[in-house]
């Protein structure tokens, strides 16, 4: 899932990447963001350890174009799964979790830190060393201690649900759930341990570094419970999957044994802050019908330092994956830092009203494994009568993993999910979702599952259209229904090669070998203009870039600039014909040059009859 935060030209972006909501977060500006999210997510698989070998030509050679993006794929590369026999002391050094932590360490007890890093995703050893009680900074705003609250709350169950999760982590979640909640409102906890046992099917499975999960998990967790038990009996209480759902599946698996009014689901990597409860319980008690999202800080991987978050609604892009929003400008004009921040969606973690929950159908139990679950919650639960939102009082630290701890690839997931909720719920925009994704929307060749139910359930609770939902809740997205086609562009001289929008730092498209991620995305509309790269999802972001003739060379500028600027951005294509400029009428051609890395460069020349094919056309199209 990639939760991209964006604070004036600095942007964060945050690629949720695990089984449980794992975030990464890297910092870049501008629009460079999305295209470096989208690759470094899609690029994961390649990178993961039985592929590396085979495909380390194709996959580097992306890579080292990729000048922002290199360090980090380097990054993980070494920190993918490391081959014993060849351990140099450098390595250890090079790994992003010495960068800011553990310099003064042994040799001996950097090696051990670093084999947890690599299993965990993120310092498990220094873990271990903080207490479970640590103090946190009160991040919340002004204005936030002075509120006063109703005397009677309804009580709540915190779900933690896990999978291969150190044991300290998972104890400081609960320690600070039970610390930072009053009492009288925590009625239990519930863990879901989603069989972290299947150590023998990952390939970073715990070597020496740690311990096994079944005596880790199992054992050791039981102890600890036991004890919180015989004080307070039932208070803990655990869910053991015997083969692994997902984190979807988990979080309904917890939803079924709480008894509480209100259910809080959330991931066991995380530490409560002060007063983060009452905020919550009071705008559920107002109306069952709210689902609310506390706000997350960050939890730093590497030195497990705080980091502030500033305040944000939840949103998404049209691949689904989660973002994160400036709130709406109703929000700024109340000059109330402290009033709940309206949100299209969540990103995950979510406090609701048990019997509301199950009112509204849960989360989608036929999607797999992780992602688009919480688009889906945010989508339904407006179309379906309820709301949203985020509270600035409430604030939970999270801590956003430096990478997964499986190898499994989770975007083939995340996309097949994010069709059930296209499929379902988005009516006509569900289009989007397939051009983002780069898919035919006819025979796509990806089998979603049975949605029949999840239709149903639309049409029991009698829910809006999606429409409504972009107008009324979601006005920050962007549409394109004026896109004709879509897809990848490639030239009959050379047809391994497509256009790219290249370097990331320039602006020049270049010729490349077809990998068809998101940097070879081509939309082409209704009014003649080609889109290169990431579908820029929100209005916020001016990002689109467009293929403009400039001084008879391709550039790609952003397209909103380029209209202004009255600059030459209108192309005539038809599938398998020439691409011509309609204002200099040169045709983008490829030419044959040396020194070019494939052989071929970029231009625009006379016509001379080269022609051109995009995978998926929409409407026919005509000259
Ligand atoms: C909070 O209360 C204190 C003392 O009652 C007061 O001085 C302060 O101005 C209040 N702050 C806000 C933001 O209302
Ligand atoms: C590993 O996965 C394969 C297929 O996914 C399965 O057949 C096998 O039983 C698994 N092994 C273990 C030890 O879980
Ligand atoms: C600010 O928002 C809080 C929370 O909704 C509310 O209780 C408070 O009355 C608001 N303050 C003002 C000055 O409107
Ligand atoms: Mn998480």
């Amino acid at each position: 899932m990639v939760c991209t935060r964006k604070t004036k030209t600095l942007v964060s972006t945050c690629v949720i990447l695990s089984g449980m909501t794992n975030i990464i977060c890297l910092l870049y500006v501008g629009w460079v963001t999305n295209y470096i999210a989208s690759v470094y997510v899609k690029v994961q698989e390649p990178i993961s350890e039985k592929k590396l070998e085979e495909d380390k030509g194709d996959t580097l050679r992306i890579i080292e174009r990729l000048d922002h993006l290199e360090n980090v794929i380097k990054q993980h590369i070494q920190e993918a799964p490391p081959k014993l026999e060849e351990n140099p002391a450098e390595a250890f050094t090079d790994s992003s979790l010495f960068a800011h932590w553990g310099q003064d360490l042994s040799p001996e007890n950097r090696r051990i830190a670093l084999k947890q890093f690599q299993y965990y995703g993120y310092n498990a050893y220094l873990s271990d060393r903080l207490p479970l009680d640590r103090p946190l900074p009160d991040l919340r705003p002004n204005g936030c201690r002075n509120l006063t609250f109703p005397d009677r709350l309804p009580e709540v169950s915190i779900v933690f649900i896990f999978v291969n999760e150190a044991l300290s982590v998972i104890l400081r979640s609960i320690r600070s759930a039970i610390d930072r909640t009053p009492a009288h409102l925590l009625k239990e906890i519930i863990l879901v341990d989603d069989n972290s046992n299947n150590d023998q099917n990952l390939s970073r499975s715990p070597q020496e570094c740690c311990l096994p999960f079944r005596e880790e998990l199992k054992e050791k967790l039981k102890k600890y419970i036991d004890e919180v038990n015989a004080q307070k009996p039932g208070f803990i209480k655990v869910v053991r999957h015997s083969k692994q759902e997902g984190l979807i599946r988990s979080r309904v698996s917890g939803w079924r044994v709480a008894t509480a009014p209100v259910v809080a689901l959330f991931d066991a990597h995380v530490e409560f802050n002060v007063g983060w409860a009452e905020p919550v319980l009071t705008r559920i008690k107002e109306n069952r019908k709210r689902v609310i999202s506390p706000s997350f800080d960050n939890i730093k991987y590497d030195n497990f330092e705080i980091e502030e978050y500033p305040l944000s609604a939840q949103g998404f892009d049209w691949e689904l994956w989660c973002r994160y929003l400036n709130p709406p400008k109703s929000w700024w004009k109340l000059e109330n830092a402290t009033a709940p921040i309206r949100s299209p969606a969540l990103i995950g973690c979510f406090v609701v009203d048990r019997e509301y929950f199950q009112e509204i159908g849960l989360l989608d139990e036929g999607m797999e494994v992780y992602g688009g679950e919480n688009v889906e919650l945010g989508i339904r639960v407006w179309q379906c009568g309820g709301s949203v939102e985020v509270l600035p009082c409430s604030r939970i630290a999270h801590i956003e993993r430096a990478h997964k701890p499986y190898t499994e690839d989770l975007t083939a997931h995340v996309r097949r999910n994010a069709l059930r909720v296209a499929e379902v719920w988005m009516d006509e925009f569900k289009s989007h979702v397939y051009m983002a994704w780069n898919i035919p929307q006819e025979d796509s060749g990806i089998d979603i599952g049975d949605i029949s139910e999840r239709k149903a359930l639309r049409k029991k609770l009698q829910c809006k259209t999606f429409r409504w939902y972009l107008v009324s809740v979601y006005p920050e997205m962007r549409m394109y229904s004026d896109t004709i086609a879509y897809g990848v562009l490639q030239n009959s001289l050379k047809s391994d090669l497509c256009l790219d929008q290249g370097p990331d730092t320039e602006n020049i498209p270049i010729m490349y070998i077809c990998h068809g991620m998101t940097p070879q995305n081509v939309y082409y509309t209704s009014s003649q203009q080609l889109h290169v790269g990431v579908l820029s999802p929100t209005v916020d972001d001016d990002d689109n870039r467009c293929l403009v003739d400039v001084n008879s060379r391709p550039r790609l500028i952003e397209c909103n600039y380029a209209k202004a600027k009255r600059m030459k951005l209108y192309w005539q294509f038809t599938q398998g014909g020439p691409i011509q400029n309609r204002k200099s009428k040169r045709c983008l051609e490829l030419q044959e040059n040396s020194e070019n890395e494939f052989g071929f460069q970029l231009v625009l020349q006379k016509c001379t009859g080269q022609r051109w094919s995009i995978t998926n056309v929409l409407k026919s199209l005509s000259s």
